[in-house]
């Protein structure tokens, strides 16, 4: 299925505090609304969260985290909706999402913030994406400085791909995902999606996040609200740049552009 067509993974964030969406979807059923709109939009795949990752956002505790996704992926899976991915950090909330349901496991730390997350993959044998970050929890969108940014991520997400294995889990399971916006400013951004083939030296499939992240706000100079056209640029660059999924907010609209760059792709005018 990876790489037939660009897949696009809509965005489901139980969160009160998210950058773009935080606190829109305040109970169980909003949220699994929601993500029953988002799959009947044509999302291929929908991820919940329940712990947002903007900068100065607080931790949030696995049970709270949990009372968060648990109830939405249930929700979602009685209703027979289609894949469904958690993004958490933690072990003990991932393999609570896969017992209500998930399909996979989005890790924004590419397992290092818990250990025991690279175990959980291994034994319950789903997919995982690993994405590229730096730094702690706390540390994570700190003065990012790269000398090679794209070769960098591959060369960081290479070594995760390495742990993950060690831990048992195969290489055929991992997603890898340039992590755009972070441990990266706008121009670190930039260069990572503008640079993308590179990633095509882990010989594992490509997700990428650019949705209304803040290098297009520096780019355009607009807020949040405002970043659904630089949203579709970015969504275009990274299809035809080889991303097999592409993780976005506006699906209707984002599936209009997968489909056109797909197009264009089959035509022979890129990848
Ligand atoms: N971005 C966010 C959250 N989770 N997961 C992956 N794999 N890639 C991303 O780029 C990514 C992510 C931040 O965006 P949000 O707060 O709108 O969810």
């Amino acid at each position: 299925m990876l790489g037939e067509r660009t897949l696009v993974m809509g965005v489901l964030n139980a969160t009160p505090d998210s950058f773009s969406d935080g606190g829109r979807l305040p109970t169980t059923e909003t949220a699994v609304a929601h993500g029953l709109r988002l799959f009947e939009a044509g999302a291929d795949w929908v991820d919940v969260g329940g712990e947002s990752t903007r900068p100065g956002a607080a931790r949030v505790a696995s049970d709270e985290e949990c009372r968060r996704v648990v109830p939405v992926i249930e929700g979602l899976r009685r209703r027979g909706a289609g894949v469904i991915s958690v993004d958490t950090t933690k072990a003990e909330v991932a393999g609570a999402a896969l017992d209500a349901g998930a399909d996979l496991v989005n890790d924004v730390s590419a397992f290092s913030f818990d250990p025991a997350m690279a175990t959980l993959v291994a034994k319950r044998r789903v997919p995982a994406v690993l994405m590229h970050n730096r730094g702690g929890f706390e540390g994570r969108h700190r003065e990012p400085r790269y000398r090679d940014v794209a070769a960098e991520v591959v060369a960081e997400l290479g070594e995760a791909v390495a742990g993950a294995e060690r831990a048992g889990v195969s290489r055929e399971q991992l997603i890898v995902d340039p992590g755009i916006g972070f441990a990266k400013d706008a121009r670190h951004s930039l260069e990572a999606l503008g640079r993308l083939e590179a990633l095509d030296a882990l010989d594992r499939p490509v997700l990428v996040g650019p949705s209304r992240k803040s290098f297009i706000g520096t780019v355009l100079d607009v807020p949040v609200g405002r970043r659904l056209m630089g949203t579709a640029a970015a969504v275009s660059a990274a299809a035809l740049l080889g991303a097999h999924v592409v993780r976005v907010h506006d699906v209707t609209e984002m599936v209009e552009v997968a489909r056109v760059c797909d197009a264009i792709a089959a035509a022979g005018g890129a990848a």
